[in-house]
């Protein structure tokens, strides 16, 4: 009897979930410090599902999840160098833009920057950019260096000078092997793009000249540390600093932290939404991507986690604070001096990972 109840139960359900019925859960891996207080909990209640959320800080840890694959994951974010290689090793499945009726929101003009690493846009779409630069404590900072302090440079982090004075109140660099030698190129006067084996050396060279004074290497830690004043100095992603800035001023705790990109350049990033081709429930996946680029959506993304978005429509609900915060979304000036990343070929990625091993081993 009690059988015959639950196979009618479940028939009943089948029928009125039709399809859906198998989308009652979606998996989503995506960037720690990366999206708004209540946004999975309004996509479960306007969907009905419910979302299994992870997060990473490492491109790299993405990345092989991907090319193992059956990660069960529903949709993830790489950023779009790490994109363009796992396209081409075949790990995501083209969207279909019927089903992405919110893509009328995007801005071409970032859209056709993000194409350059998917051709017509057609396996992903932007969640948030922004910009890898340095954040640091206003008062330590000062107090170590004087009124001088060379905060508008890479000096400030690549200068073993400059650096030594800082290494008591903690310096931290990011774990981002793809990210941290071009920025110590750039410093070095080199051209970050460049894929040539001596400018990588010399890249290396520059790091592993401070790197006695780097206290950890780490992607995701050095939020909390900024904010509560136990390191001064950090290499990191723009809205991190920002959300490290705001936990500070929450904590009343007189930690001021600043963003800054410095005056040589810098990295400007775009991770992007994309669908494994194995993902387990993709008409659900194509649901949240769609949602995320729902202007409001996506509105209290950026105003939660300080990072700017590639949503036209979003803009005017876009806090005038973060519109307006030239290390959020730089103005033309600055981002002139900005560069986009390079897609290294698998010759290249085993150089640039051997190299960063002895970094941050110091041998
Ligand atoms: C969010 C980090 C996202 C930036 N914490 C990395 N591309």
């Amino acid at each position: 009897m009690k059988t015959g109840v639950c196979i009618a139960a479940l028939a009943a359900a089948w029928i009125a979930g039709g399809v859906a019925a198998q989308d009652k859960v979606l998996n989503v891996y995506n960037w720690s410090d990366y999206i708004a207080e209540d946004t999975i909990a309004k996509f479960e209640a306007k969907f009905g599902v419910k979302v299994n959320y992870d997060v990473y800080d490492s491109n790299e840890v993405l990345e092989a999840k991907m090319l193992a694959g059956n990660s069960g994951y529903d949709v993830v974010v790489p950023t779009s160098d790490f994109l363009r290689r796992q396209v081409a090793a075949g790990v995501y499945m083209e969207l279909d833009k019927s089903k992405l009726p919110n893509l009328k929101n995007m801005d071409p003009e970032l859209m056709a920057n993000a194409a350059v690493y998917d051709e017509g846009n057609k396996h992903a779409v932007i969640y948030m950019w922004g910009t890898t630069g340095i954040g640091y404590n206003v008062g330590k900072v000062r107090e170590r260096l004087g009124e001088d302090a060379p905060t508008d440079s890479w000096a400030l982090v690549f200068d073993p000078e400059v650096v030594s004075k800082l290494a008591d109140c903690g310096v931290t660099f990011l774990d981002a092997p793809t990210e941290m030698l071009p920025a110590a190129m750039n410093y070095a006067g080199l051209d970050p793009n460049s894929t040539k084996r001596e400018d990588f050396e010399k890249g290396a060279e520059v790091l592993m000249a401070v790197r006695p004074h780097v206290r950890y290497f780490h992607s995701s830690q050095y939020i909390n540390d900024l904010a509560n004043g136990e390191i001064c100095v950090a290499v990191g992603w723009s809205g991190d600093v920002f959300q490290a800035q705001a936990r500070a001023e929450e904590a009343g705790n007189g930690v001021e932290i600043a963003y800054v990109i410095p005056k040589e350049g810098a990295l400007q990033w775009f991770d992007m939404m994309a669908i494994p081709k194995d993902a387990p429930h993709p008409d659900l996946a194509h649901e949240f991507i769609n949602f995320i680029m729902d202007p409001q959506i996506t509105a209290d993304i950026t105003n939660y986690v300080w990072y700017a978005n590639a949503n036209a429509a979003s803009m005017p609900l876009v806090d005038e604070e973060v519109k307006s915060d030239p290390g959020i979304f730089p103005p033309e000036e600055v981002k002139k001096r900005l560069w986009a990343s390079t897609v290294y070929n698998a010759r290249t990625d085993r150089l640039v990972n051997r190299l960063w091993t002895q970094v941050k081993t110091g041998q």
